[in-house]
């Protein structure tokens, strides 16, 4: 099974818990496009109704329109009854790093507000701890003095040998910019980070944050497929 068969098996697995009628947060990714897609399936062949779909991302909200399911938004649903998102890293009490994608703020504004979230990943997001695999976590900020803020964020995190890196469409050189008009921080981290909590609290009082890509406490269920076959836990 290839590494996209298993995301899809996740996904499809995440939608069994839809129900017609309910409200739901559609995720991003590679992930989270075959949950969006199988949604738009069920609802066109009459075996979901009246389901309402609040994007995380302007992607989502394209492959949303173009699969036919209804679109609203966290002014019209402050509370959402499901959200199904993929997950960067997984560690084993259910903290997430996501943003890798760079949609991290509409994504923790929209599970933030759900009553259940399940995360859909393939085994190979499961770590032992949050920056095990050394990749990108990732920090949205605004534009103004990045490089000050992208400097704060290096030092508060020194200990930890971190580097922080300003987040390129190429490498020709082109920002990117976020969904929001931000720009993104991604942090390289040599060790581990220490308490989540800390760090997370640590970033946001920095002003100039808008956000990180650590989601904490948030997931309810977590759903990995995996050569083995697919398994759901709750939390
Ligand atoms: O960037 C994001 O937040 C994505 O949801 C990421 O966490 C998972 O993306 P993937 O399903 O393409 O690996």
């Amino acid at each position: 099974l290839t590494q996209d068969e298993l995301k899809k098996i996740a996904a499809y697995k995440a939608v069994e818990f839809v129900e017609s009628g309910m409200v739901l947060g559609l995720g991003t990714g590679s992930t989270a496009c075959h949950a969006v897609a199988k949604i738009g399936e069920l609802l066109q062949q009459g075996k979901l109704k009246n389901i309402v779909g609040i994007p995380t991302s302007k992607k989502t909200h394209e492959q949303a329109i173009s699969v036919g399911i209804p679109l609203s938004d966290l002014d019209s649903y402050p509370v959402i009854d499901l959200a199904i998102d993929g997950a960067d890293e997984v560690d084993p009490f259910l903290n997430l790093v996501k943003g890798r994608g760079g949609s991290l703020l509409r994504e923790k504004m929209v599970e933030g507000a759900c009553k259940k979230f399940v995360v859909i990943v393939d085994e190979t997001k499961l770590v032992n701890y949050l920056g095990e695999s050394k990749l990108a976590m990732p920090v949205e900020i605004v534009p103004f003095c990045w490089k000050f803020t992208a400097r704060r964020l290096e030092l508060m995190f020194e200990e930890a040998g971190c580097v922080a890196k300003l987040r390129k469409v190429s490498e020709d050189g082109e920002i990117y910019v976020t969904d929001n008009g931000n720009y993104i921080i991604d942090l390289y981290l040599k060790k581990d980070i220490g308490d989540l909590k800390v760090a997370s609290d640590e970033i946001l009082r920095l002003a100039g944050v808008v956000e990180h890509g650590m989601f904490l406490d948030m997931a309810t269920t977590l759903i990995v497929a995996g050569k083995l076959g697919v398994t759901v836990r709750n939390k």
